[in-house]
């Protein structure tokens, strides 16, 4: 069956042009200037609208056991709130712990997803346990399972972390089949001191959490990672959820001096911040309790984050999307900051965040459309399958309202969560019609898609290997 989007003004990576896009069954088959496209086809009027690609969430945690609980969303409910917010494939992290087989992790991922998904979906593979046997799997995922890049932990010793050792064996492995090393930078060993010191004072309030991860102790971690992937002759390195001016400066630097170095940041770090809300009165501020933590609005962090999108010294936003409910979940740190789940949910708010951004004067609307898509399809071997309008992609698309708005509230999201960490944000900009290969899943708020429909996207090496 083919469709014909028309009337709508595509944003490509040199920036917007108005254009019709044909669909034929799950991929695009041409692109028209206006009026130029043979009769026939079912429209969709995009009139007004911009026709985007499907965006692509490269850092989730669904139903993720972590922290004494499990992240609230299952495949299911995350993946359907994702579509509805414009995104339309997910990267999620297969897990191995210490001991554990990686093969085994990943089978336990795909178990998770068989006929949950509302959209495409990939894995990266956590690797809690570098040792010879998850060194060669390394091997095995990259060369049959779609899987080719690797997070690993400076923070969080004794569950994921792995010690310099461990990662510069992993980068080695890395540099040798071509896949990335995702690292989440933060110094864990030093952070417990500061934790254990911490609540020995008394200090039990949410903030501390915020508090006892200093900013230098993510720019610490960023720049050993970086020496590190030195060493190993220069593995391609990516650094999650960079929240800090002094992590970023380590990223600027060694992409100045053409290092294999990449950055994402989320949402979280661009708006929010350590006193508005981690400093939340009571025990509200649990509900930001995440890791890396926000930074202080005192400082330049949230500034520098939007600079480095713009300088691409940060490539992609992700959400790092790891929700909890208070309920049951955040409130298990009540007196102990310590023992709240680290992680915010926005999977579904993360295309209209951004776009906020555009209408601030802080993005482009190229650049907007990159980091939510274009690049992490490069960066992640998904491209020109996913991240793109042109013919032969896959018919990922989304029409965006720039003249609607949105409210983000709990009363109308669709995560599974009692809380949103963006209760009352008012928002220029709107999802209007979320197509995922060819089918409307999403259109003037009604959902059609259905838990199943979304395929494992086998993944390639990334786009940005020299
Ligand atoms: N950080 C979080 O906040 N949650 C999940 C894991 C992580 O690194
Ligand atoms: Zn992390
Ligand atoms: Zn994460």
């Amino acid at each position: 069956m083919s469709t014909l989007i028309k009337g709508g003004t595509v944003i490509g990576p040199t920036g917007p042009y108005p254009a019709d896009v044909l669909v034929d069954g799950e991929t695009i088959a041409a692109i028209f200037a206006p009026g130029r496209a043979p009769d026939g086809p079912d429209v969709i009027d995009a009139t007004g609208k911009y026709v985007i690609p499907g965006a692509i969430d490269a850092h989730t945690h669904m139903q993720m056991p972590f922290g004494g609980t499990e992240a609230s969303d299952t495949f299911d409910t995350g993946t359907r709130a994702a579509a509805i917010g414009g995104t339309t494939t997910i990267i999620d992290f297969a897990i191995q712990r210490y001991g554990e087989v990686v093969q085994d992790g990943l089978a336990a991922w795909h178990a998770k997803t068989a006929d949950q998904c509302h959209i495409d979906y990939g894995f990266h593979m956590i690797v809690g346990g570098v040792d010879d046997d998850s060194l060669k799997a390394m091997d095995q995922l990259v060369a049959s399972e779609g899987i080719t890049s690797f997070k690993l932990f400076m923070a969080y010793p004794g569950v994921f972390y792995s010690d310099d050792g461990q990662i510069l064996r992993a980068m080695q492995k890395a540099r040798d089949n071509g896949a990335l090393i995702m690292m989440h930078a933060e110094n864990g060993p030093a952070i417990d001191v500061l934790v254990k010191q911490a609540l020995e004072r008394g200090e039990t309030d949410p903030v501390f959490h915020g508090l006892t991860r200093p900013q230098e102790l993510e720019a610490e971690a960023t720049s050993r990672a970086i020496w590190l992937a030195s060493v190993a002759a220069d593995c391609p390195l990516y650094i999650v959820h960079l929240s800090a001016s002094k992590a970023l400066e380590q990223v600027k630097a060694a992409r100045d001096l053409g290092r294999n170095v990449f950055a994402e940041t989320c949402p979280q770090y661009l708006y929010l911040t350590l006193e508005d809300q981690l400093g939340a009165p009571g025990f509200d501020g649990a509900k930001w309790v995440c890791s890396t933590p926000l930074r202080s609005k005192h400082e330049s962090h949230r500034a520098d984050l939007w600079q480095g999108l713009r300088t691409n010294d940060l490539s992609v936003v992700s959400t790092d999307h790891c929700p909890f409910c208070m309920k049951d979940q955040k409130e298990m740190g009540i007196g102990d900051f310590s023992k709240i789940p680290n992680g915010i949910g926005s999977v579904e708010h993360r295309v209209d965040l951004l776009y906020q951004g555009v209408v601030d004067g802080k993005l482009s609307l190229a650049r907007w459309v990159e980091t939510i898509a274009t690049t992490p399809a490069r960066m992640f071997g998904m491209y020109p399958r996913k991240g793109i309008i042109a013919p032969g992609s896959d018919a990922d698309i989304v029409l965006y309202d720039p003249n609607g708005r949105t409210r983000i509230s709990v009363e109308t999201h669709h995560m599974n969560m009692d809380y949103s960490a963006w209760e009352g944000w008012e928002i220029d900009g709107k999802v209007d019609t979320v197509l995922s290969r060819g089918e409307v899943i999403a259109s003037g708020g009604e959902y059609t898609g259905r838990a199943g429909r979304g395929k494992y996207v086998p993944r390639g090496l990334s786009d940005y290997l020299v």
